[in-house]
């Protein structure tokens, strides 16, 4: 028997596809049919991986940021070996089947990352390509380059119009990594046609522009043309490299290929029938001849290319044990041994010393500082305002296109992009980001914050400039929706602290947690005042009680968080010099708070008490926690240009309006 061709090997792919999508009755058969020939290159000649150990630390990364084209990575799994039956293909986009409608991560083996937004994908792969790159200055040796892998992304016309490409394409040139491999699928097809009327750029000439080294013009059809891009790829010294390939969206489909109805319906069964006599694939739906699975499995390969690292890294073991151990904690998201110890000694120099006047992100920086010095892993960053988000530490040294040993990216004005390429990292391993902009911008990178959430990744986000507290920067600048929005984010952790100490409870549990943490902090001077030991537990729950009257049974709760905690306290002392009883409750962390069980929150909030919750941002979600009579002191409309303290006049956020509620909810 003759050994299958390129062309038979690719049409495996493309048939799987058209079958599933045909059964599925839903799917986008398209880009899969029109990427089969590229991937097939890529897969069987190039890509380094272990189909039996999708988890092999020195794996090439393979990211399809055109995630809609799911059927693709779907058939290459299967075919190269990974655990993923014919049987899961064919409940492609069922309920709680290993291939949803869009690739997840976490979900399948061999997905890198969740995909499908598009764009994102191709800023994930910029992250995992800069990982790779400071993971290598950091753990390899001479002789030993036991961090040494490419990393693959497949964009199309989409991924490629939307501004966060743009954003981390731009830093992948100035940062030169050259390891990052872009292939772009170039059908001239998106969902409302062809693009030339809405996508008329010269691809390839932006790319050049941007310090990309670019293969243009490749028959994305042609495997040999293809061959040689991915090898001219791999030589590229100092540069990332983008691969345009022309292709046909739908190829071999007769009457549907090249045609925008290709790319999210089925073809028809008919039709399905046409494009196999077109490509001479005379197999019955859902079959694969041996000799075709055969020429796909990647199953000796990929064992053998992974012994071969496993002697490399036996033989760092030997000659460096400290590193070798450090990378093995470091890939399997450890924490180091200390952490607990330098949390613990944080916390007791905290509470041991006089609470003093400072802005509420002073005191986050400090105990940041702590902690990051103690954890290599930690990646920090910021888009452009490093020094006023104070993301930037005295722990910070700066990572530049020839130097990866430092720990800090400027990320330039770019939020969406930061995000994106912070999931990429938390994602490859071995890294833990953080990354600032001030709170109001957190929108332009909402979605990205959102897929951190949704893959469950470690990544913390540091937002400043918190409220109208801002300041004389005016309403442009002053967030009031950010924080309900971020909250809203299912599995999202939001921190807003109101001292060193909460800031400290923050930062320790945004790098224990798997998922997502917003770490929101004031520029403005946070309340002086003094914590209680018994407060850490208390922290650690979201929220607590942080001041009550003696005597008993409280007749008001005032809750706040942040530099609110400021108009509370002062309207507890007033409304206590009325011979009130009061409770001060502070709540950092609202969705923690809200996952505790309901004995504890009552118990806090002294369920059925008059309470009035104070936050200078949007109020709508504090109501949630209005179990009796109460109110909600809040941001409802955009601030202005004026000095902190008379917006906070202005908009009526002071402790003399929380004494007038107080009272008037006690008749
Ligand atoms: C951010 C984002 N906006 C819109 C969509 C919906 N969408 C999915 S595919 C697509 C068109 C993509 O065109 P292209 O990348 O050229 O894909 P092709 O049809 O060529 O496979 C759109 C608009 C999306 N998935 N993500
Ligand atoms: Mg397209």
């Amino acid at each position: 028997m003759t050994s299958p061709s390129r062309r038979d090997l690719a049409n495996a792919i493309r048939f799987l596809t058209a079958d599933v999508v045909q059964q599925a009755s839903s799917g986008h058969p398209g880009t899969a049919m029109g990427m089969a020939d590229i991937a097939e290159v890529l897969w069987n000649g190039f890509l380094k991986h272990n189909p039996a150990n999708p988890k092999w630390s020195n794996r090439d990364r393979f990211v399809q940021s055109n995630g809609h084209g799911s059927m693709l990575i779907y058939s290459l799994l299967h075919l190269s070996g990974y655990d993923l039956t014919v049987q899961d293909l064919r409940d492609h986009r069922k309920l709680h089947s290993k291939t949803p409608g869009h690739p997840e991560l976490g979900i399948t083996d061999g997905v890198e990352t969740t995909t499908g937004p598009l764009g994102q994908g191709f800023a994930n792969a910029v992250g995992m390509a800069f990982a790779e790159r400071k993971l290598a200055a950091e753990f390899n040796r001479d002789g030993f380059p036991i961090v040494d892998h490419f990393t693959y992304v497949f964009v199309g016309d989409g991924c490629l119009m939307e501004g966060v490409a743009q954003e981390a394409a731009s830093l992948a040139g100035s940062l030169g990594l050259n390891k990052l491999i872009a292939v772009y699928d170039d059908n001239n097809i998106s969902i409302d046609g062809e693009v030339g009327a809405w996508f008329a750029d010269d691809t390839a000439a932006r790319f050049r522009a941007l310090g990309w080294n670019v293969v243009a013009d490749v028959d994305g059809h042609d495997s040999a043309a293809i061959a040689s891009a991915f090898a001219a790829a791999q030589r590229s010294q100092d540069k990332p490299t983008l691969i345009c390939c022309k292709t046909i969206i739908g190829f071999g489909s007769p009457n549907k290929q090249g045609k925008e109805e290709v790319h999210g319906s089925p073809l028809g069964v008919e039709e399905v029938a046409l494009t196999r006599k077109n490509l001479g694939w005379d197999h019955p739906a859902f079959f694969v001849p041996a000799e075709i699975l055969q020429g796909w499995n990647a199953l000796a390969k990929g064992a053998a290319a992974e012994n071969h690292w496993n002697e490399l890294f036996a033989g760092y073991s030997k000659r460096y044990p400290e590193l070798a151990a450090e990378f093995s904690r470091r890939n399997a998201g450890e924490l180091p041994k200390e952490f607990d110890a330098v949390v613990a000694a944080e916390a007791a120099r905290i509470l041991g010393s006089d609470p003093a006047k400072q802005p509420l992100r002073k005191g986050s920086n400090r105990v940041a500082t702590r902690l990051i010095e103690t954890m290599p892993e930690v990646v920090g960053g910021s888009a452009d305002v490093s020094v006023s988000t104070l993301a930037w530490t005295s722990a910070s040294r700066s990572i530049t296109k020839n130097d990866f040993t430092g720990n800090f990216v400027h990320y330039g004005v770019r939020e969406f992009g930061m995000s994106a390429m912070m999931n990429g990292m938390a994602a490859h391993g071995g890294l833990l980001p953080y990354g600032s902009c001030y709170l109001v911008f957190s929108d332009y990178s909402r979605n990205a914050v959102r897929l951190a959430s949704l893959m469950g990744l470690r990544a913390v986000f540091l937002y400043t400039h918190d409220s109208i507290g801002v300041g004389e920067d005016g309403p442009t600048h002053q967030p009031c929706e950010q924080m309900l929005a971020l909250r809203a984010i299912p599995g999202m952790s939001l921190w807003r602290p109101g001292s060193e100490l909460e800031a400290l409870v923050a930062w320790e549990a945004a790098f224990k947690r798997k998922g997502p943490t917003a770490i929101v902090a004031a520029r403005q001077e946070g309340a002086v005042f003094a914590h209680e030991p018994g407060h850490l537990a208390g922290i650690h729950k979201g929220g607590y009680v942080l001041r009550q009257s003696a005597g008993g049974k409280p007749d008001i709760v005032l809750v706040g968080t942040g530099s609110e905690l400021a108009q509370i306290l002062a309207a507890g002392e007033q409304l206590e010099q009325q011979g009130k009883s009061v409770r001060l409750v502070s709540i950092p962390n609202g969705n923690l708070f809200a996952a505790q069980d309901r004995a504890y929150q009552d118990e806090v909030l002294a369920f059925g008490t008059p309470a009035v919750f104070v936050e200078a941002a949007s109020p709508l979600y504090w109501y949630q926690f209005l179990k009796g009579p109460g109110t909600v002191i809040g941001v409802d409309r955009f601030g202005e240009s004026a000095t902190g303290p008379e917006l906070y006049r202005l908009l009526n956020i002071t402790a003399e309006r929380v004494v007038a509620e107080a009272n008037g909810l006690l008749g």
